[in-house]
């Protein structure tokens, strides 16, 4: 709808005070006329019992610790919550458990579901976000229930029976398996949360000793072509199918490929990526959505740097990695792993966000790395974005109209940005801006309008940026009527 009204060009005088610049301004172009991917969000997944950390602590810190994850204004504004469907027998360690912890004898006898009302404190979470006005849950078994796989286990790899090479003496438990999806869904909505994506594998290419489930893509196509019918007898038809949280891109890609060739890519809302085994890169040959659903620095000392000449778990490699998955590789959406976490697992590594342990909290600038992407918001649509020199740019337009511009400084001193728009007009522009750094979390700084139709503001070295520009496009059109 932008892209014929705004044929028009920009630079309307304004009458506004120039800019007067101690730095040269680097000019980035925002053409409102190319336009990319729509955008379904960024998230973080609670997933491992780990919501229960916020659900543990007192106020007034659970309340900043949500404010951190999900304030719009004040926060990483996350847009996309991924919980996952648990599957284990118990809870025990950080095991997730199932509400179906007994298959009957037969796979279309009547299961007996036990539901315990929180869902490892994922439901809590989901209902806090809500509140917050996050819309899209994404619901991810890592795996069947142990009694409808080949090993019998929820744990240890294993396929689902009745997926071709299987052969169980228990007989095929798609649909079983697919009416427990289902299930989930329906009581999250009894309690209040609709969940919108739906997921039945967790990293099929690997087997763990926690939940896991292996399958090629051409598996999970028979699969696809059950649980849609489900969803859609169960009037779920707008929940959409994701598909199938591979351990990297490449085989992410051939999962998509495969996919393809069952001819079940029309029934699939986006193929799923994580990035540990291979790193996001190029466009997906697939004409659905991609997503990437979890990615986080394993490796590296809990760290809170935002720039430490590239340390894996730096603010600015976070915003990097991010930037790449939305702008070179047209993701619609990027989720991180979790959320928070405590010290004691996995000796207090980058994959959280939120360290948070016991009745204390620390905050990543991995968390501002995203905040700096809270501009965009759902159904934003990626639109052209160029030019400056040492400046990674990507802007976008919201559904409301506004324009998003975000930007990385990858020089190490600081630089003045000047954004201008063609394809609209800016007509009595409201020009916001915020910065991160290694001593600034999402801090407003001034933007200014000059006479040529030119939003500035500075932008230190190593730093990003982010412009919201209000009044801009939407009522261009209004202006020319
Ligand atoms: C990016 O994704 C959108 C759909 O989300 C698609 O229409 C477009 O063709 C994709 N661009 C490229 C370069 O593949
Ligand atoms: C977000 O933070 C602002 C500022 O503290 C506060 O006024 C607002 O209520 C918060 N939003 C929600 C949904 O809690
Ligand atoms: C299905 O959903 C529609 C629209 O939300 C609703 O009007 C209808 O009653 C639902 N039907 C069933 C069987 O739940
Ligand atoms: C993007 C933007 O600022 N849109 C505004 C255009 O004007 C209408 C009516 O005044 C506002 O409601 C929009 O928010």
């Amino acid at each position: 709808m932008y892209t014929t009204c705004f044929a028009l060009l920009a630079a309307t005088a304004l009458a506004s005070s120039p800019l007067s610049p101690r730095q040269s301004t680097q000019k980035v172009i925002v053409d409102l006329t190319k336009r990319y991917q729509t955008i379904d969000g960024f998230g973080f997944s609670g997933a491992f019992q780990r919501a229960n950390l916020i659900v543990n602590l007192k106020e007034p810190k659970q309340s900043e610790v949500l404010n951190l994850l999900f304030n719009t204004t004040t926060g990483a504004g996350f847009s996309i919550v991924r919980n996952g469907i648990g599957s284990s027998k118990t809870s025990q360690s950080d095991w997730m458990n199932t509400i179906l912890p007994n298959c009957p004898s037969t796979p279309d006898g009547t299961p007996e579901y036990k539901w315990d009302g929180k869902d490892s404190g994922q439901l809590w979470l989901s209902q806090k976000a809500w509140g917050y006005g996050v819309r899209t849950f994404y619901a991810n078994a890592w795996s069947a229930p142990g009694c409808m796989k080949t090993n019998g286990n929820d744990a240890n790899g294993g396929q689902l029976c009745g997926v071709s090479g299987t052969n169980c003496k228990s007989g095929d438990w798609k649909q079983a398996y697919a009416n427990y999806l289902v299930k989930n869904v329906q009581l999250y909505a009894e309690n209040g949360v609709s969940i919108t994506h739906i997921g039945f594998l967790n990293e099929p290419d690997m087997s763990t000793s926690y939940a896991s489930m292996q399958s090629s893509g051409t598996q999970a196509a028979e699969f696809i072509k059950v649980l849609r019918p489900t969803l859609d007898k169960a009037n779920l038809t707008s929940v959409g199918i994701n598909c199938c949280e591979a351990t990297g891109w490449s085989i992410a890609s051939q999962h998509a490929s495969q996919i393809n060739g069952a001819g079940a890519i029309p029934l699939v809302y986006a193929i799923t990526s994580h990035e540990y085994t291979s790193r996001i890169s190029g466009v997906m040959n697939t004409k659905a959505k991609v997503w990437q659903t979890e990615y986080s620095d394993l490796n590296g000392g809990w760290s809170t740097a935002w720039y430490s000449s590239g340390g894996s778990g730096d603010g600015y490699t976070w915003a990097n990695t991010v930037f790449n998955g939305i702008v070179n590789s047209n993701l619609s959406a990027y989720i991180f792993w979790e959320g928070v976490q405590d010290r004691a697992t996995n000796n207090n590594n980058n994959e959280k966000l939120i360290l948070v342990d016991g009745q204390s909290y620390t905050v990543s600038k991995r968390l501002w790395a995203f905040a700096q992407f809270r501009v965009v918001r759902p159904e934003a649509v990626r639109v052209g974005a160029s030019g400056g020199s040492n400046l990674k740019n990507a802007a976008f337009v919201n559904k409301d109209g506004s324009v998003a511009v975000v930007i990385i400084n990858t020089g190490s001193s600081a630089q003045t940005v000047g954004i201008s728009l063609t394809g609209s007009t800016l007509v009595n522009p409201n020009v916001q801006a915020w910065y991160t750094d290694n001593t600034h979390d999402m801090s407003v700084t001034p933007a200014t309008v000059s006479n040529d139709g030119t939003a500035s503001a500075s932008v230190p070295g190593r730093g990003m940026i982010s412009f919201l520009v209000t009044g801009a496009a939407a009522n261009a059109t209004i202006a020319e009527r």
